[in-house]
């Protein structure tokens, strides 16, 4: 007999048959390493490796998410945090997971994510939750955003320039990092208009004191672009694709202590005004460090 829609599913989260890919977001002056963020997918024992859009409105129908999304946080900080004891030179990085409204909303989500995060001995600041709006970020959704705040997570807002991101909402919550959808990023190559949108965006980040990523990075002239332009971190498949944590952590290991000559990028904080210039804005120090090691493209190539 057929399962049920959603049985499936849940049958995978008991038999452990999620994994956690990591992505490298990297300073696109300096050419370093800042953080990862980890992608959930389904290791399907017929159809292999899934990614979320092959899965996720399913499991948004039968309320799954929420689970989904604890059992991606526990992993994550619980590898990211054996990673750290593992290589000290990594203590700077950021962890990114990303967490839905739905499970924002669920019951006692605060008090849940805090004691992941104690338990799993990853220092709050160094997590940033990646919140995708979809027009839905109610005011109780918000009020869980800033208690996590208050606490020292990060907060970022995900695929931002996509349907359903509000504008108006930044007035009022206060966020540390904006993720610019790779819509935006393609954006760049489209001439005047869509490089007058992607830096009016960059603009606003900047002046609420958001760090700014840009997603889907796939071309050397988008990194050049983005950077000159005071986009500072990006990600994607030029920088750095999604590896297996095995394959992330022995990438990592190339990751030295930071060059006196290479500044890692200041986290902006809480109420910060608006960044000054980037010194590495126009004569960036190139350091030829560790993409090849996270599954790069060479400096001066292109997806085919
Ligand atoms: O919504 P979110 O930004 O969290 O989604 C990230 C997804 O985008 C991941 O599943 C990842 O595999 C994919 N991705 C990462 N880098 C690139 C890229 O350069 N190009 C494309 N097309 N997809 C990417
Ligand atoms: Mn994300």
């Amino acid at each position: 007999m057929a399962e049920r829609p959603g049985q499936e599913l849940r049958r995978a989260l008991e038999n452990q048959s999620f994994i956690l890919n990591f992505q490298p977001i990297f300073h696109l002056g300096t050419r370093r390493i800042v953080g990862a963020e980890a992608l959930l997918r389904w290791s399907h024992p017929r159809r292999g490796c899934l990614g979320p859009d092959s899965f996720l409105s399913r499991a948004e129908s039968n309320g799954l998410v929420p689970a989904l999304d604890r059992w991606s946080l526990r992993a994550a900080c619980r590898r990211f945090s054996q990673w750290r004891l593992d290589l000290p030179d990594i203590e700077d990085l950021n962890l990114a997971v990303n967490v839905s409204p739905w499970t924002l909303d669920a019951g006692r989500y605060p008090q849940e994510a805090l004691a992941t995060v104690a338990d799993t001995g990853l220092p709050p600041d160094r997590l940033v939750l990646e919140v995708t709006e979809r027009g839905r970020l109610s005011r109780q959704t918000c009020d869980v955003l800033a208690r996590l705040r208050d606490e020292g997570i990060r907060i970022a807002i995900d695929d931002f320039g996509k349907e359903g991101s509000s504008v108006e909402r930044l007035a009022s919550m206060p966020v540390d990092r904006l993720k610019l959808d790779r819509a935006l990023t393609l954006a760049t190559a489209a001439g005047h208009r869509g490089r007058n949108v992607v830096r009016g965006v960059v603009r606003l980040a900047r002046d609420l004191g958001a760090e700014v990523v840009a997603e889907g990075i796939e071309h050397e002239e988008e990194i050049r672009w983005l950077r000159d332009t005071g986009c500072r971190l990006g990600q994607g498949y030029l920088c750095g694709r999604p590896l297996e944590s095995a394959e992330f952590r022995r990438a990592l290991r190339s990751v030295g202590p930071p060059s006196p000559t290479c500044p890692t990028p200041e986290t902006p904080g809480r109420n910060a005004p608006a960044i000054p210039p980037d010194p590495t804005l126009r004569h960036p120090a190139i350091e030829p460090v560790m993409l090849e090691a996270f599954g790069a493209w060479p400096a001066a190539g292109r997806i085919a």
